[in-house]
C-alpha cells in the first residue's frame, strides 16, 4: 500500500474549523465511522479550550450516529445538507445552532461542482479498497462520493475490513458533464451499466488511510402492522387494477421506493400480492423487503444508491454475494435520482408524506409547518418526473391526534401538479384530471380517517373559488392541535 496508515485522531487534525467536509455514503451506508467520531472528539476538546471549532458537513443523504449524532452532540456542525434523519441533528438543527438547509439529492452534486455552496475542503471517504495508483472501491453506499473526490482538496480514506472486496462490480460510478454541453445519461433500462466500478481520484490527494471494521448499524424496521399492511394492500389493488385496464403497460414499469417503515411495508406487500408482476426497481435505497423479494424472484433487478438494510441482512448478501452481484447495480445519488432517467424509464414512485392537504398538495418534511423532520431527500426528483407518482401515510399520526389530511399543507414540497395518487389505509385517492374540488371529494371521502372526515367536508364549505379555502380557518388543524394537543376539537365556529 503506498499510502501513510494514521490514526483517526491523527486524521482529525487534518480537518480545521469552518472546513467544509463531505462525507461518502448513503444513508448509514457507506458512510466513515471514526474519523468523524474523532473529529467530534477533536471539537470538543477545542470547544473546552475556549476555541470555536465547526465544520459543514455535505452527504449523500442521512447518515448514522457516527456523523449526524457525533458531530451534532459535539456542536461540531456548521452547516448541513441535504438530508438527515439523526434525533440530536433534528434537535439542533430546530434550535437553529446548525444552519441547516435542504436540497432534493440528486442537486447537491452539480451543485457542489457548480461552485455555489463555495469549496470541498477535505473529503472522507469509505472504501472497501483502494489501489496505489487511486482507485477506490466504495462499499454498500455512494451518495455524492464521486464529486466530493474531484472537488476536494484532500481525501481521507477509511478503510473497512468488513465489506467483501467481490463488492467490486456492483457499482457504476458516472459523473455527467455539466452545462453548457452537458449530453444525455445513457441509462435506457435499470440495468444499464455507464460508468466504471471504482471511483477513481489524484493519488496525491489521499493523506492518509484510517482502517475500521465497523458496521453501517441500519436499523431494521419496525413490523408490518395493520394500518401499514392496508397502506400496502391499498397500493397493491391499486396498481394491479391500473395495469389490468391497460394504463401501465403489460411488462409492469419500474419502482422507486422512498424510504422508512411504510415504504418497507409497502414493498413487502407488493412482494406477497400475485396479481403484481415480477418487477425492476430504479430507485435510490434497497431496504430489507426488497432483498427477500430478490430471493423470492419477485424483484428481477434493483438500481441503487445504498444496500441500506439491517446487519443481518447485509451479512446475507455478502455471504451470497454471487447471487445478489449481478441483481444490484450501485450508482451516484444524481445518477440515481436524475429527472431525466426518471421520467425516460416511466418509474412509479412511492414516496411517504408527513400530511397532504384536500386538494392534493403534500408535506414530506415539517412537523406543523415548522419543525424539520428529515427532509425532502429523493422524494421530490422522483414525484415531479414519475410516470405515476404515489404517496402514503397513515390517515392519522399520535394516536388519533392529528389527521395526516388537513385543510392546507402547512408546508409545501410536492405540490398538486406532481401528486397523481393518494392512499392512506382508509383508501386511494385518484387525483389525475380532476378540479381542486374534484380532488378534495376524492380525498376527504377516500383517504380521511372517519374521525376527521366531518370537519373536512365542513371545511369545505366554508371556502369559495376555484380552490375552495377559507384563508383564516386553513390552519386551523394545526392551530388546534399546538392548543389542545387534538386536532380533533377543531370548532369551525371560532372562524366564522
Ligand atoms: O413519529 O417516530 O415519534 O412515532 O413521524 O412516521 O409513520 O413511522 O413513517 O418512517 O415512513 O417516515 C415522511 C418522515 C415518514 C419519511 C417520513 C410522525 C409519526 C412518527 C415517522 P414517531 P412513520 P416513516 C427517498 C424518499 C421524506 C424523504 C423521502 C421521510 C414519524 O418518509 O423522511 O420521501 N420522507 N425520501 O408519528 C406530526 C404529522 C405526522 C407526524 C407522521 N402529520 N405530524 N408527526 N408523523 N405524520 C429516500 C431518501 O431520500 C433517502
Amino acid at each position: 500500500m503506498a499510502f501513510k496508515f494514521i490514526t483517526a485522531e491523527e486524521a482529525a487534525e487534518f480537518i480545521h474549523h469552518n472546513d467544509n467536509v463531505g462525507f461518502s455514503g448513503f444513508t448509514a451506508a457507506g458512510t466513515p465511522k471514526v474519523v468523524s467520531v474523532a473529529l467530534a472528539k477533536k471539537a470538543e476538546a477545542e470547544h473546552a479550550a475556549g476555541r470555536p471549532f465547526q465544520i459543514g458537513v455535505y452527504t449523500g443523504a442521512s447518515t448514522s450516529d457516527y456523523i449526524d449524532g457525533a458531530l451534532s452532540r459535539a456542536k461540531a456542525i456548521k452547516s448541513r445538507t441535504p438530508y438527515q434523519s439523526h434525533k440530536d441533528s433534528r434537535e439542533a438543527i430546530n434550535n437553529n445552532e446548525i444552519a441547516y438547509f435542504d436540497l432534493h439529492l440528486s442537486h447537491l452534486a452539480q451543485t457542489l461542482r457548480y461552485g455555489f455552496l463555495g469549496k470541498v475542503d477535505v473529503a472522507v471517504i469509505e472504501a472497501t479498497d483502494v489501489t496505489p495508483d487511486g482507485e477506490i472501491l466504495l462499499g454498500p453506499g455512494v451518495g455524492a462520493t464521486p464529486t466530493f473526490c474531484s472537488l476536494a482538496e484532500k481525501i481521507i480514506i477509511e478503510l473497512n475490513h468488513h465489506d467483501p472486496k467481490e463488492l467490486r462490480g456492483m457499482h457504476d460510478i458516472y459523473q455527467p458533464l455539466d452545462p453548457p454541453y452537458r449530453r444525455e445519461i445513457p441509462i435506457y433500462k435499470p440495468s444499464d451499466r455507464i460508468g466504471v466500478p471504482v471511483v477513481k481520484v489524484d493519488p496525491k490527494k489521499i493523506i492518509g488511510i484510517v482502517e475500521s471494521d465497523k458496521r453501517d448499524g441500519v436499523k431494521p424496521f419496525a413490523p408490518v402492522d395493520e394500518v401499514t399492511m392496508k397502506i400496502g394492500n391499498n397500493v397493491c389493488n391499486f396498481l394491479a387494477q391500473q395495469l389490468k385496464s391497460g394504463l401501465i403497460p403489460p411488462q409492469f414499469l419500474p419502482l422507486q421506493s422512498g424510504v422508512g417503515n411504510i415504504a418497507n411495508a409497502v414493498l413487502a406487500c407488493l412482494g406477497s400480492n400475485p396479481d403484481i408482476p415480477a418487477f425492476e426497481m430504479y430507485t435510490e435505497v434497497v431496504q430489507d423487503a426488497v432483498i427477500d423479494l430478490m430471493k423470492e424472484g419477485k424483484c428481477k433487478f434493483a438500481s441503487s444508491c445504498s444496500l441500506t438494510v439491517s446487519d443481518d441482512k447485509l451479512n446475507e448478501v455478502f455471504q451470497n454475494i454471487g447471487f445478489f452481484h449481478d441483481k444490484i447495480i450501485l450508482r451516484p445519488g444524481e445518477i440515481t435520482n436524475n429527472p431525466e432517467v426518471v421520467r425516460r424509464l416511466g418509474l412509479i414512485t412511492m414516496n411517504t408524506a408527513l400530511e397532504a392537504d384536500i386538494f392534493g398538495n403534500v408535506n414530506s418534511t415539517h412537523v406543523t409547518g415548522t419543525k424539520m423532520m428529515n427532509g425532502i431527500g429523493g422524494s421530490g426528483d422522483f414525484t415531479r418526473n414519475a410516470y405515476l407518482s404515489i404517496f402514503t401515510c397513515p390517515s392519522t399520526a399520535k394516536g388519533g391526534k392529528i389527521s395526516a389530511i388537513v385543510p392546507m399543507v402547512s408546508h409545501l414540497d410536492h405540490s398538486e401538479h406532481s401528486v397523481q395518487v393518494l392512499i392512506t389505509e382508509q383508501g386511494v385517492a385518484d387525483l389525475r384530471g380532476k378540479s381542486p374540488i374534484q380532488r378534495a371529494h376524492a380525498i376527504i371521502e377516500n383517504c380521511a380517517h372517519p374521525m376527521y372526515k366531518e370537519l373536512l367536508w365542513d371545511y369545505l364549505k366554508l371556502g369559495k373559488g376555484h380552490t375552495p379555502h377559507r384563508l383564516n380557518a386553513a390552519f386551523a388543524f394545526h392551530n388546534e392541535f399546538l392548543k389542545s394537543g387534538d386536532m380533533a376539537l377543531t370548532n369551525w365556529a371560532d372562524y366564522e
